[in-house]
């Protein structure tokens, strides 16, 4: 067991546009604070930190109200990234202004082509597999163009389903170590984790299942007074960073980042 699907030496994230307040939401509670966002997400990126890693900050992109969360444009791999394609017009042309991000760090880029759809928050990389959420956003196309992609880096890729009402795959787990995923109960119900251990999102927080195991943090959405001491107990070493303003736009801890750790260049 190497820890590869959690340890990291690097990430990208991008602030916050000021058009954050146009991003797309299941149900309206609300604009988001572009100064409170850009406080949590600055937050967000000294946790990252913290851990040694090496984050690259993108500026903000003004044409796309939800490019802050830059998860559901790309899947990175230690042996290379995938481009992803986004399944909400609106996105879709973030995948485009990531690549030559990617670039800066990867030689080996492949990238999911029209028709299909998938998006980087229905997917989920453990130690042994790819797990990949049929969602609003991604379709079986999507994933078996992803499975194709990856193919010959050797990786498996298992198709599952979103729960109905749920945004994206990882809105309700998130991967903690080699062999433990944290996730809602009612999703745990649908029998996708078996073979791995799960620890269950206290009744009522359902919103803290996604977290992300980041070297040897849990960074996790504050609030979530029973989960965190849940994780703590488990002996995970959790942090807490502030996300009410990138919760009304149904973001969580994992989609404000990309988490790799890139192939050495010759
Ligand atoms: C959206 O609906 O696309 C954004 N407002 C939220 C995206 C959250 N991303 C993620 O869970 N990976």
């Amino acid at each position: 067991m190497s820890g590869k699907s959690y340890r990291f030496t690097h990430a990208i994230s991008r602030r916050p546009a000021a058009s954050i307040t146009d991003g797309l939401r299941a149900v309206d509670t609300g604009a988001p604070d572009l100064a409170l966002f850009e406080q949590h997400h600055a937050d967000y990126v000294a946790a990252l930190r913290s851990t040694g890693a090496e984050v690259t900050v993108l500026d903000p992109l003004e044409d796309y109200p939800d490019s802050v969360f830059v998860e559901d444009a790309a899947l990175c791999l230690p042996e290379g990234a995938v481009v992803m394609r986004p399944g909400a017009p609106s996105r879709l042309g973030e995948a485009a202004e990531m690549a030559p991000v990617l670039a800066r760090f990867y030689d080996d880029i492949r990238t999911i082509t029209d028709p299909h759809y998938i998006e980087g928050g229905d997917i989920l990389t453990t130690e042994k597999e790819i797990l990949v959420g049929t969602s609003d956003r991604t379709t079986s196309g999507g994933i078996d163009a992803l499975r194709a992609a990856v193919a010959d880096w050797g990786y498996t890729v298992r198709e599952v389903a979103t729960p109905p009402g749920v945004l994206h795959f990882k809105t309700d787990c998130s991967l903690l170590d080699e062999e433990t995923i944290l996730a809602t109960e009612r999703f745990d119900a649908s029998g996708c984790f078996a073979g791995y251990r799960v620890i269950h999102t206290a009744a009522g927080e359902e919103a803290a299942a996604n977290t992300i195991r980041f070297n040897e943090l849990v960074i996790m959405p504050a609030g979530f007074p029973r989960t965190a001491e849940t994780l703590d107990k488990a002996g995970y070493a959790v942090r807490e960073v502030g996300n009410s303003e990138a919760a009304k736009l149904d973001g969580g801890m994992s989609c404000l980042s990309l988490r790799f750790s890139p192939p050495a260049r010759g």
